[in-house]
């Protein structure tokens, strides 16, 4: 066995952020720059000699190359074998469900989820923890430390592996398993869900389309949806390009356009959906209608009873700080705790290790449960075809009863992308400086009840994460939250959050954009928004 040792010097900038570290591929590219990063991920790994690993991406440019230099250095640190996804390829979820059905030791997951692909657009790498869920921030800190001294990473020196074959090989000591990525985590579906009752309502010419962006989740919708359930043409888009065809992977009412085409369009099917880049997240839309991601975490808590996998009801919910309140009021009735965590998955991991939490959302169209340690975009999809599938009626029809129940968060989020970096730090600066005296402030109709950047102590393991996002409350029970992104690649992206409650049924017709008005008008007279970005405009509005 020939193993290099070559020498190398540390690049400053590969501090993991929301997920993973993520990067141009021209940064990737650059010599030992993904090695060295590697090399820290084993570095800080304790007693993974030996072990099992999982591999696989979404299939974006560069995947099969990174692959290729992961499984040689893998086999030159010492591990014992490697499992890795036919053609590379391994959605985000579909990875967490392997590394828990192996019981592996751990995962590395290549993607830069909703971000673009191709030579101009971004890669990703992000190493997962034995529960399948992401690294905790303690694991990437000390990734991240490694790669501050590294002074030389291990490669064994070997020809490629062919992975468009299911065959077991070895390189050097190291076992190398490829493995179908997609029936694992079929099976797993199957063990959650009615697929009968599904495949009865698909029957009944109950139309659906499912938009898998040219990215990951293409071959697990058609053998899920087409094979399985039977409803024949239902994937959009399913076959996984390296460029993801020039699109933008990520499924919101505008880079999800072919879906929302067909879905706004006439003679629409009764239900749409889309995901991103690595799978892991979900667009709902019903005929002619969108379901925002915070309503839709409420919908599937308050219908978790109808699915096989939840009849027994939830052990409680999580949801991320700037999603809507909507699930807090289900969890109030159902008399089940509500978490509140810093946006990212990695924050639900310890909830749900714990039975604490059953079902976690984001707003950022990510929806997940126990099943798996990673938000999951299929999954998300069969709850709502199961629970369409039990109630028989419309996605509009069942979204507009729950406001009538629960009443309604009318909810926004604004974007504003790849602004000036420093205005974007500062525009944040002074809003931190001004916290402390708006309690009791008043701005128009509107009073404020709290102010603060959102701190969270872990409820399981008492670690704190501070500077999460900054929260302005009214008493009202209306918010606006204001955070930088952490998985953004070119300068930076502030992201404005907007709540407002609406408890009476005769004012849920309105339009979110009118409704949230007065508090966006408002948002931009606190933080001057236009002033710092030097944007009159969103880039995106969801
Ligand atoms: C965004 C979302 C966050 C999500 C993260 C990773 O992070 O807001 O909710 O967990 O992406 O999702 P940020 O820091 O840019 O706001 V994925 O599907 O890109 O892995
Ligand atoms: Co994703």
């Amino acid at each position: 066995m020939n193993i290099r040792t070559v020498a190398t010097t540390p690049f400053s900038d590969q501090k993991p952020g929301t997920s993973g570290l993520r990067k141009s591929v021209t940064t990737f590219q650059q010599p030992h720059y993904l090695e060295n990063f590697v090399q820290s991920i084993f570095d800080s790994l304790k007693d993974c000699a030996g072990q099992t690993i999982v591999l696989g991406g979404d299939g974006r440019y560069y995947n099969r190359e990174a692959i290729q230099v992961i499984m040689k250095m893998a086999a030159a640190n010492g591990i014992g074998r490697i499992l890795v996804g036919k053609s590379g390829i391994m959605s985000t979820p579909a990875a967490s469900a392997i590394i828990r059905q192996y019981k592996a030791y751990g995962g590395i997951i290549l993607s830069a989820s909703h971000n673009p692909g191709g030579p101009e657009g971004d890669f990703g790498i992000k190493y997962n923890i034995t529960s399948g869920g992401p690294a905790p921030e303690k694991v990437t800190e000390a990734i991240f430390a490694h790669s501050q001294t590294i002074d030389s990473y291990k490669i064994l020196e070997a020809g490629d592996i062919n992975l468009d074959k299911l065959t077991v090989t070895r390189l050097g000591e190291m076992s190398v398993e490829v493995i179908d990525p997609v029936e694992p985590y079929a099976r797993l579906m199957e063990s959650l869900f009615d697929f009968d009752s599904i495949r009865k309502l698909i029957k009944n010419d109950f139309k659906l389309c499912v938009d898998s962006m040219h990215a990951v989740t293409g071959p697990y919708a058609k053998d899920i949806f087409e094979k399985r359930l039977g409803a024949s043409g239902a994937v959009l888009n399913g076959e996984p390009l390296p460029d993801f065809g020039g699109g933008h992977p990520d499924p919101n009412l505008v880079y999800a356009h072919d879906l929302v085409e067909i879905m706004f369009g006439d003679n629409a099917p009764d239900f749409g959906a889309a995901s991103d880049g690595d799978g892991d997240r979900n667009m709902i839309l019903g005929n002619n209608f969108f379901v925002t991601p915070s309503d839709s975490l409420a919908v599937l808590t308050a219908n978790a009873t109808l699915v096989p996998g939840y009849q027994d009801g939830l052990a409680g919910v999580a949801r991320s700080m700037p999603t809507s309140e909507a699930v807090d009021r289900v969890a109030d009735k159902l008399n089940i705790a509500c978490y509140e965590t810093p946006t990212g998955w990695k924050f639900f991991g310890n909830l749900l290790d714990a039975d604490k939490a059953t079902l976690c959302g984001e707003e950022s169209f990510g929806t997940g449960s126990n099943h798996v340690r990673e938000k999951d975009g299929l999954w998300a999809v069969l709850f709502w075809l199961n629970i369409l599938a039990a109630r028989g009626e419309s996605v509009e029809a069942i979204v507009k009863d729950h406001w009538k129940t629960y009443g309604r968060n009318y909810y926004s989020r604004h974007d504003y992308e790849e602004v000036d970096q420093e205005r974007a730090t500062e525009l944040m600066e002074r809003l931190r400086s001004r916290l402390g005296t708006m309690t009791g402030e008043q701005f128009g109709g509107y009073e404020v009840k709290y102010a603060d950047d959102f701190s969270y102590s872990d409820p399981v393991d008492g670690s704190v994460s501070k500077n999460q996002g900054i929260r302005i409350g009214f008493t009202d029970g209306s918010r606006i939250v204001f955070r930088l992104s952490g998985t953004g690649t070119k300068g930076a992206t502030l992201r404005l959050y907007v709540e407002s409650y609406e408890p009476d049924a005769s004012k849920h017709e309105l339009d979110t954009q009118l409704a949230l008005k007065p508090l966006i008008d408002l948002a931009q007279e606190i933080a001057q928004i236009k002033e710092y970005t030097q944007r009159d405009q969103p880039t995106v509005i969801t």
